[in-house]
């Protein structure tokens, strides 16, 4: 059947033109080693499907959809100064197209960016899973991530604090298989029927449409409070979990406890986690928030740069893995998803690694369009009863059948299409692409000889749902009991964190409950975070002049677990990261330095930023354009210290003051600063004021290579959480 070329036939493109082959020549199934093709086959499934759709408009004519050569660039009109025509179909055809460029942003997760990759199979996972994509050692699958915020609109700032969402595709060999997860591993509550309820209170009001991206308003404050499983997901968005640093520099979880399945239909419990190989980071909020103005696109043009640099990111994906018979073992409900299994109970098992290496051509096309559903799963793979997943399992197909305007052809799409073949009986519809040639579009028929035939467990590879899968029960209208402990888990996550990370998140919660108006609210409030530590309401409730209410001890524990702070690791590597030099465009000294500085820290990877005060050869960015946003560290090099001190006040050519305040704001936030020379250093302990002798983070020395070695130290560290003000009166 497959001809000459068994690998072009795998893909959705080619199959259209190569469906008479399947449904009227040999059928593939007659061929007895169809399967291990189509195993063989996989394992090269790396062409891609969407090269075939890529329009090219080099030296070419202009024409217009239907493809006849036409100039557009005036209407056509009864005399030069007389009204445009109705019969001008080259008029209509245009601003039709353009009248109908946008298709609903998402509901939630409207604010994202994407890019393709490869997930590579450390092994032959068959011992766990029929999965055919975990198959073999060194098998590639070819994926496609979106990376988003939840609550902001399509047009919103990168850097609201949010949860991000981390949705991958994998084109597997045997149908597209998406994990539709989050940066957080677990999710503000429990069941699907309540999603409406958390988007209306989290979304702007719906008088004046205030405030965009930001949970910093009563009626998201009112239902975390109302709605206690919040509380998990809700301390995980305050920390830096909420304000990642990059796309890149996150973790991703599939949440939902799933099941794997194996060939003999024997299953297990799993939960999905891609861990960062970048490391975790993130930003500080204040940071995060001046961002938010000076370059709202700063997460995706991070994801952008990174891969055009060729350091495209990578996660390794592994499972958590419990017995079926062990989902109330752990003193909660795996089938509860506002709960983690911490690694203590149930350690990673790293099942691959998952890079990202090429970026979209086109934003719509691929990113907008991509429509993933948790429903695509995959033969090896299976469901659990958690309530908040079998609602999604609903949601998403409803959703994209109204992001595609009602046509149920959106699978199509080259970005959603499978890498391997479709045939069934769906016919029609809007848009429907493909042209079926079966003219008995319906099972069981005799007249196209029983094509296309079921496939399940035992024959055809077809999906099988597990076996060990047994539901029954009264029907109830109501949560599981087991499911009612919102608090103590909370408290694991905040135990777990540094005493930095901890303020961090009294900080968040102080801000956001800050623009609280009502005081019921607050009080509220303060009544859950009381169940999770008197310290935190104690802390919270300062800040809003309220009393903290009396400890409700029930669910305080000391108990910590590893694999949720951010800050008390270092970065596994610090290619891609920033370093701003401040030079000065006019003194030769300086643009030698930061020609130096360059060489030497791109040996690492790390991206020199040169900053001077006007663009010429060696300088990347004015001081008018620069901000301490931009970097992840900055040395001052030498002969630029007329810039600092009085000198600062010398220029029109920037706002005044910028060159000290790019120094005083990296400082403030933690980062790495440094200075080329005694006379950089002194300036830099004026500007800053802090004596570089013993101080973390600050890096002076007399030789480029002492400072870049120092600097390097710094950017593992990330941050230098030791600048931050601690509340006094924390206890522990
Ligand atoms: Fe989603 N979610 N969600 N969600 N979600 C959507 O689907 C929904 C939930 C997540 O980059 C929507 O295609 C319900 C958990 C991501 O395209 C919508 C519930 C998790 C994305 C929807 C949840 C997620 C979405 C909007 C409660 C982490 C973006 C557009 C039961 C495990 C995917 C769309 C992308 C998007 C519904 C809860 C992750 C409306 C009803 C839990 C990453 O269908």
């Amino acid at each position: 059947m497959h001809g000459s070329s068994m690998k072009r036939l795998l893909t959705w493109a080619t199959l259209v033109g190569s469906m008479s082959a399947v449904t009227q020549a040999a059928c593939p199934y007659a061929d007895p080693n169809y399967l291990a093709k189509r195993e063989e086959e996989g394992q090269q499934v790396t062409e891609d499907i969407l090269e075939k759709y890529k329009v090219d408009d080099s030296n070419a004519y202009m024409s217009s959809d239907v493809g006849g050569p036409m100039e557009d660039q005036n209407s056509l009109k009864a005399g030069s100064r007389g009204p445009t025509l109705l019969e001008d179909f080259i008029f209509r055809q245009k601003i039709q197209h353009f009248d109908h460029e946008r298709i609903p942003e998402r509901a939630v997760h409207a604010r994202g960016a994407g890019a393709h990759g490869t997930f590579t199979s450390y092994a032959d996972w068959s011992n766990i899973t029929a999965a055919s994509f975990l198959g073999s050692a060194g098998k590639k699958t070819p994926v496609f991530v979106r990376f988003s915020t939840v609550a902001g609109s399509r047009g919103s700032a990168d850097t609201a604090r949010d949860v991000h969402g981390f949705a991958t595709r994998f084109y597997t060999d045997e149908g597209n298989f998406d994990i539709v997860g989050n940066n957080i591993p677990v999710f503000f509550i429990q069941d699907a029927i309540r999603f409406p309820d958390l988007i209306h209170a989290v979304k702007p009001s719906p008088d004046k449409e205030i405030p965009q991206a930001a949970t910093a308003h009563d009626s998201a404050w009112d239902f975390f409070s109302q709605q206690p499983s919040t509380m998990h997901t809700l301390f995980w968005a305050m920390s830096g979990h909420g304000i990642p640093r990059s796309f890149r520099h996150m973790d991703g979880f599939g949440v939902h406890t799933f099941r794997f399945v194996k060939e003999d239909g024997s299953s297990k419990l799993i939960k999905w986690h891609f861990k960062t190989k970048q490391g975790k980071a993130s930003l500080v909020w204040e940071e995060a928030q001046i961002v938010a103005g000076k370059n709202a696109d700063f997460h995706r043009q991070d994801l952008w740069d990174a891969i055009e640099s060729g350091n495209g990111p990578e996660w390794e994906l592994s499972v958590q893995i419990v017995d079926e018979d062990k989902a109330l073992a752990f003193g909660f409900d795996l089938l509860d998803p506002t709960k983690i299994i911490p690694e203590e109970l149930a350690p990673l098992v790293p099942l691959g690694l998952m890079k990202l290496d090429r970026n979209p051509t086109n934003y719509f096309a691929e990113t907008e369009q991509a429509m993933y559903q948790p429903g695509h799963i995959v033969r090896g793979i299976d469901f659990t009863e958690d309530p908040l997943l079998q609602g999604r399992l609903f949601s998403y197909l409803d959703t994209q059948l109204n992001r595609n305007q009602g046509g149920p052809n959106f699978e199509q799409i080259p970005i959603n299409a499978p890498r391997s073949p479709v045939h069934n009986n769906n016919r029609d519809g809007a848009g429907q692409m493909l042209i079926h040639k079966n003219i008995y579009p319906y099972t069981p028929n005799t007249l196209n000889n029983g094509y296309p035939l079921q496939a399940n467990q035992t024959q055809g590879k077809g999906f099988f749902t597990a076996p060990n899968r047994i539901v029954d029960g009264r029907l109830v209208r109501a949560l599981s009991p087991t499911f009612d402990d919102h608090w103590s888990q909370v408290r694991l996550f905040y135990n777990s964190l540094t005493t930095a990370e901890q303020q961090f998140v009294i900080n968040a919660m102080r801000f956001e409950t800050s623009h609280l108006l009502n005081e019921q609210v607050k009080k509220n409030v303060l009544a859950q975070l009381n169940r999770v530590s008197n310290d935190v309401a104690k802390r919270v409730a300062v800040a809003l002049g309220l009393e903290a209410p009396a400890p409700d001890p029930t669910f305080y524990h000391d108990n910590v677990t590893s694999g949720v702070s951010i800050f008390n690791e270092t970065l596994p590597t610090i290619a891609t990261l920033r370093v701003g030099v401040l030079a000065s465009s006019f003194s030769d000294k300086s643009l030698a330095q930061a020609r130096e500085l360059r060489e030497r820290f791109s040996k690492d990877g790390v991206v020199v930023v040169v900053v001077g005060e006007v663009l010429k050869e060696g300088v990347d960015q004015t001081y008018s354009a620069a901000d301490a946003t931009g970097y992840d560290a900055v040395v001052i090099a030498d002969g630029a210290e007329g810039l600092f001190g009085d000198g600062a006040k010398g220029s029109s050519l920037f706002p005044k003051g910028r060159p000290g305040q790019i120094l005083v704001d990296s400082y403030r936030w933690g980062k790495t600063v440094g200075a080329v020379g005694d006379e950089a250093g002194r300036v830099l302990e004026e500007t800053v004021g802090v004596k570089v002798e013993g101080a973390e983070g600050v890096v002076v020395e007399r030789e480029v290579g002492g400072v870049v070695e120092g600097v390097e130290e710094g950017l593992r560290v990330f941050r230098f959480v030791g600048r931050f003000a601690i509340d006094e009166d924390r206890e522990g």
